[in-house]
């Protein structure tokens, strides 16, 4: 039989027509994204290099080379681009995974590295220490049990971040050395690049409010929209040292 009647045709087009309609009301979730600037609000700031003393920073680094000074408490471009900031967004529903793994901040070269980790709550950190000489782990926690011990040369110390907090993180035998634990139950982070940008990924589409937060400049909040192509408006928070009226941000 040839496909040449019109009847045939009919059905072909019929089954052409049922298939269109399946894919169209069954599309593919939209991982949608958030991104973003945080800039500076205000006279951009002088930042000076950290305090380092020779003696202090003896055997942090190999012969020769010094410890990076950099304050990473206020990087702040040029042009008002804020960096370090962290932005998180709760997305019903969703489920964080734990890691199967510690989340790592090492002390390496009398540094924390990274500077600000991320850590769902519920996660275990693993302080490590990769450097030759002592260093000491002091977490200053309000809602978790706090930490302030040793870590030998090429050992670790391990701790349960069980609430949500930032908790500043020092080490007493370096005192220029300090991070963050950002202990959260949000869904969903980015935090900004030299360049101010965060970006947040695989966010489907709704209506989200955004909290902000720089370890110096406090908190701040938004609002942003991802459409059902996922996509969103670039968020733009601006960020300062001091409220109008003197107050400190906190
Ligand atoms: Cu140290």
């Amino acid at each position: 039989m040839k496909l040449t009647t019109p009847l045939a045709l009919t059905a072909l087009a019929a089954a052409a027509a049922t298939f269109a309609t399946a894919t169209t009301e069954a599309p593919a979730p939209v991982a949608g994204k958030v991104h973003g600037k945080i800039v500076f609000d205000g006279d951009v700031p002088e930042t000076k290099p950290l305090t380092i003393k020779d003696d202090q920073a003896k055997g942090c680094c190999a012969d020769g080379e010094k410890v990076d000074s950099t304050d990473r408490t206020m990087i702040v471009s040029k042009d008002g681009a804020i960096a370090n900031v962290v932005v998180t967004l709760t997305v019903a529903d969703a489920k964080v995974e734990l890691p199967k793994e510690p989340i790592v901040m090492d002390q390496s070269k009398c540094r924390f590295e990274p500077h600000i980790a991320m850590v769902p709550a519920g996660a275990t950190i693993a302080f490590l220490n990769s450097d030759s000489v002592s260093h000491n782990v002091h977490t200053y926690s309000v809602k978790n049990d706090p930490l302030n011990k040793t870590v030998a040369a090429g050992s670790k110390l391990e701790m349960k971040a069980e609430k949500e907090e930032a908790i500043k993180v020092a080490c007493d035998i370096h005192p220029w050395m300090l991070s963050y634990a950002y202990v959260t139950e949000a869904t969903h982070w980015g935090i900004t690049g030299a360049d101010g940008m965060f970006t947040i990924e695989g966010v489907p589409a709704g209506e989200y409010k955004l909290d902000i937060w720089h370890e110096t400049l406090g908190k701040a909040k938004a609002e942003v929209t991802v459409a059902a192509d996922g996509s969103s408006e670039a968020v733009e928070v601006k960020m300062g040292e001091k409220k109008k009226g003197g107050r400190r941000r906190r």
